[in-house]
């Protein structure tokens, strides 16, 4: 039995994992129990730099004083209504938000998997009650290689076989094709029963897989004259990861339906949300979508400073610059070894890419070895290692980062 007092060591703590928890995660060696802005620290004290910001839901730095103080201050008046009543928190943050992003409308969710089930549904609703697509037959396109959650309707749009084996049968009304291929959204576009194309600016999971420049200004292009709506998940690119407050601001495109989540809450708890205008948003009628959490006084009252934060404390300016300067490093030190051989992102969601094979452990062993240096990077696929700090961090402090990166890696 574990005694309450203890003190546990980490072996012990990974030990409980292990054992107690489903094995849905292969997680770095590591056990934090504390963070505060760009930094994380374990259980026997050692501080890193987190460069994953929990998969960029912390863009605000871990335990941002004005969020908790939010946080705390809200919970200690009120937690949840549920939708049946009205609460004095959530008009106030839908009058926020919508201003702040530019849309009519907001509809709140939780996690971001559900804030991308709800446009989906959005959309479909509106592919019947608007465009006059003949029930059952709507269609939604995705793009190979994206990443937009775990439900069965979201991996039922996925080409990784990880992440879809075994859950079959999968959702119809799914059209698959390549990313950045504007030939073949414009071949799918001709099926007048499509609704919506629902995309990443930047797609994080493939391994920060940026675009060409033409690509998402021209898919907006072709999908208003399809009449079909075009849906950004900015769930990881936004709220100024990628150094501007939506990925989309880069080519002044306004998504039909904007998917937020991860730090729209700072990494504190699960917000999410879907933006639309009226004549999107209105499709759906009282008991038609809807959820507990969503929209509560908590979370309205957290995602609030969150975004405050970003605007006060300037992050898509601090990401962009940090970044450029992140990137420059990387590309100076690709020079000077065989293992590194592409450096891209945008802003502070940058990835490097090593010189070996997809399923090979060099990324996953370079990972561990940066932590041993007091950086915490993950990899994803074998040899990709993205790198996503937190916004609020300094030139300095990127420079020292930089400093460990390269050390580790021009050792190995
Ligand atoms: C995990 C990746 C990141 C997302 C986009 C929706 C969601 C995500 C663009 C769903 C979530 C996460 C979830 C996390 C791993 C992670 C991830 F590597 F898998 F691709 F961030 F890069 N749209 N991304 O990136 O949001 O429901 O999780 O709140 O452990 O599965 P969620």
């Amino acid at each position: 039995m574990v005694q309450e007092a203890t003190r546990l060591t980490a072996t012990e703590l990974m030990e409980l994992e292990d054992k107690y928890g489903a094995h849905n995660y292969h997680p770095l060696p590591v056990v934090l129990s504390r963070g505060e802005g760009v930094y994380v620290w374990d259980v026997e004290g050692k501080r890193y730099y987190d460069f994953l910001s929990a998969y960029s839901a912390v863009n605000q730095g871990h335990c941002h004083p004005r969020i908790i103080g939010a946080l705390q201050r809200q919970a200690e008046r009120l937690t949840l209504t549920s939708r049946a009543f009205y609460n004095d928190q959530l008009g106030k943050y839908e009058k926020f938000i919508t201003a702040y992003f530019g849309y009519d409308r907001v509809l709140p969710m939780n996690t971001g998997v559900e804030a991308v089930e709800t446009a989906m549904k959005l959309c479909k609703k509106w592919g019947y009650k608007v465009k006059g697509i003949a029930q059952q037959e709507a269609k939604i396109i995705f793009v190979a290689g994206n990443f937009h959650g775990r439900t069965q309707a979201i991996i039922s749009a996925s080409v990784d076989p990880g992440a879809t084996k075994d859950y079959g049968p999968y959702l119809p009304g799914i059209e698959i094709i390549p990313y950045n291929d504007l030939g073949a959204l414009a071949e799918a576009l001709k099926d007048p029963n499509v609704a919506g194309f629902l995309v990443e600016p930047i797609q994080g999971e493939a391994g920060v897989f940026v675009p060409d420049e033409n690509y998402l200004p021209e898919a907006y292009r072709l999908c208003k004259a399809a009449n079909v709506l075009f849906i950004a998940d900015e769930v990881q690119t936004g709220i100024a990861r990628t150094g501007r407050l939506l990925a989309c601001d880069y080519y002044d495109i306004k998504p039909d339906l904007l998917i937020l989540g991860k730090a729209l809450s700072g990494g504190v708890f699960p917000v999410s949300a879907v933006l639309a205008d009226d004549e999107i948003m209105l499709t759906i009628q009282p008991g038609e979508h809807g959820s507990t959490f969503g929209g509560n006084p908590l979370a309205c009252a957290v995602a609030i400073e969150a975004l405050k934060i970003v605007k006060d404390e300037h992050l898509a300016e601090n990401a962009a610059r940090l970044g450029e300067l992140f990137r420059e490093r990387m590309r100076r030190m690709m020079e000077k070894t065989g293992l590194v051989t592409l450096v891209r992102g945008k802003g502070l969601l940058n990835a490097i890419v090593i010189n070996d094979s997809d399923d090979s452990h060099t990324a996953w062993d370079i990972c561990v070895q940066l932590a041993d240096n007091g950086l915490l990077a993950k990899p994803t696929h074998g040899n990709i290692i993205r790198f996503a700090p937190p916004l609020v961090m300094t030139e300095e402090q990127v420079h020292e980062c930089c400093d460990i990166i390269e050390r580790v890696i021009l050792q190995g």
